[in-house]
């Protein structure tokens, strides 16, 4: 009932339910003295024109004997770091009119493996207890653990066990030559939602296809990170969902993209990006000096309509979390609603940290200097190439060499003065040594190594090849004989 703010049934039951609430662990209830009184309050607004309510079997059950149970799972929750040993933590409580002592408790992850302690304590009829269970090792993925009791005097068994899902989250290094790009659609490797507190429970981030309104279907395929796959939004939501860990060592200048579709009212809905370092505390991931495409449309939240699947890209997203000396960051997506809301709500899909490669220079092309060419045995010909930075550093140096036929024509030192050649630019070369040309086919190639003085770290764009004819002669009848050599191939994966 977000119309008044209070807490309420509204919508519609389909049909009758029961409901149950445990009055005895509300304060001021047990043991009372004066007598309690209860009332149902109906309420509409001017525009209620609906079929109203019943109710009936109105029931107030006293307990009786030893009756106790897992009530929830405290810890862990949402998602944990695979491979880590994380204690189980349960609400043990007591339904029951007696007081307990002990009793015998056991947790399962996955169905496998129980674990049993025995409690020892003093537990009150109505009270509640904090249990810690010993360590189990997460394992990725999705893991189910249930927690029960097992007294043997206990009268109602049904309340004896709890279940809850967490996900076992990797640790992933993404590097130049092995990002990390997820499409949603080979299953759930380790994102984690969860509903964080005060956020409305009718709110949470899902997996799945979207099937509501604006935000119906992925942007590839079938699966993406939606909230609420197949219902609209409620007020007072806050719900995240978290990545996998990330390792940022070899994630220089690293880009976080992924595509999104949102319809938001701005009545207070918004979604953002939050991150964390070492499981520190969660900050909002903002631009400070970085570009960025399709970020915040508010300051610090998306809050309005996308109109569609959009790409959003962050670049050198390694610098906004503390550079690539971070070795554990995590991102999560929040999403909130304000009291009021009727918004479709937001999905997104295709999330990469895109890690760009950090050195490198490519051979464009082979060209000869001789624009219109009769080339002829005996002829002098010079060669050039375009060389680009398509690395994220800037290049001051590196050597360039010529082959004919396998043959090593001319090997250049290369040396852009005096700030370098900077990342997308590109300069001809041209060749120190000319090459004297015969009859025949010839392949020429060019490759470069050493840039900087040190290893080209993407090695496959190095070398560019091209084939050319030298005539023995062409007869007059040929003339004019041109060509430009433009349809030479450039051969880069070599
Ligand atoms: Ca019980
Ligand atoms: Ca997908
Ligand atoms: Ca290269």
């Amino acid at each position: 009932m977000n119309s008044s703010l209070t807490f309420a049934w509204e919508g519609n039951s389909n049909g009758w339910k029961g409901a149950s609430y445990k009055l005895c662990c509300t304060n001021g209830i047990f043991n009372n003295p004066t007598p309690i009184q209860f009332r149902f309050n109906f309420r509409t607004d001017g525009s209620g024109t609906f079929d109203g309510f019943s109710m009936d079997d109105f029931c107030i059950y006293a307990a009786t004997g030893d009756d106790v149970g897992i009530s929830a799972i405290n810890q862990p929750t949402g998602g944990a770091p695979a491979g880590a040993s994380v204690p189980v933590v349960v609400t043990l409580e007591n339904y029951g009119a007696t007081t307990i002592t002990s009793t015998p408790i056991t947790y399962t992850v996955n169905g496998s493996n129980p674990v049993t302690i025995v409690w020892n304590g003093s537990l009150p009829p109505c009270g509640v207890t904090t249990v810690v269970l010993p360590n189990f090792t997460v394992i990725q993925g999705a893991d189910t653990i249930c927690a029960w009791t097992s007294l043997s005097t206990d009268v109602e068994p049904s309340n004896d066990n709890t279940c809850s899902v967490i996900i076992g989250q990797p640790l992933l290094t993404p590097t130049y030559t092995v990002g990390y790009s997820d499409d949603f659609e080979s299953g759930n490797i380790g994102w984690a939602p969860s509903i964080e507190p005060g956020g409305n429970a009718a709110c949470i981030w899902e997996f799945g296809t979207p099937n509501f309104g604006s935000t119906t279907g992925a942007y590839l395929s079938n699966t993406c990170w939606d909230v609420n796959l197949n219902t609209g939004m409620v007020g007072n939501a806050n719900t995240v969902v978290t990545t996998p860990f990330f390792d940022f060592q070899q994630a220089q200048a690293a880009i976080l993209r992924f595509y999104q579709n949102r319809t938001l009212y701005a009545f207070g809905d918004q979604m953002f990006i939050e991150f964390s370092v070492n499981n520190g505390p969660w900050t909002l991931l903002q631009p400070t000096t970085q570009t960025v495409t399709n970020w915040y449309n508010q300051l610090g939240s998306w809050d309005d309509i996308s109109g569609g699947w959009i790409q959003s890209s962050f670049k050198d997203v390694t610098s906004a979390v503390g550079g690539t000396s971070v070795s554990l960051v995590q991102f999560r997506f929040v999403f909130r609603s304000g009291n009021f809301t009727n918004g479709d709500g937001v999905s997104v899909d295709n999330f990469e940290i895109f890690v760009p490669i950090p050195l490198s220079v490519k051979t464009i092309a082979v060209n000869t200097s001789v624009p219109c060419q009769f080339i002829f045995p005996g002829q002098p010909i010079t060669f050039a190439s375009p060389i680009n930075n398509n690395g994220i550093n800037s290049v001051f140096n590196h050597n360039i060499s010529l082959t004919i036929d396998g043959a090593l024509v001319s090997n250049d030192p290369v040396t852009y003065l005096p700030n370098g050649l900077a990342p997308d630019s590109t300069r001809i070369h041209n060749f120190n040594n000319t090459w004297i040309a015969v009859p025949g086919f010839h392949q020429v190639c060019v490759y470069t190594d050493n840039p900087n003085g040190t290893t080209d770290l993407y090695q496959f764009d190095d070398t560019a090849c091209a084939t050319i004819l030298v005539f023995d002669s062409v007869p007059s009848s040929q003339l004019p004989f041109c060509t430009s050599f433009g349809n030479r191939q450039s051969v880069g994966n070599l």
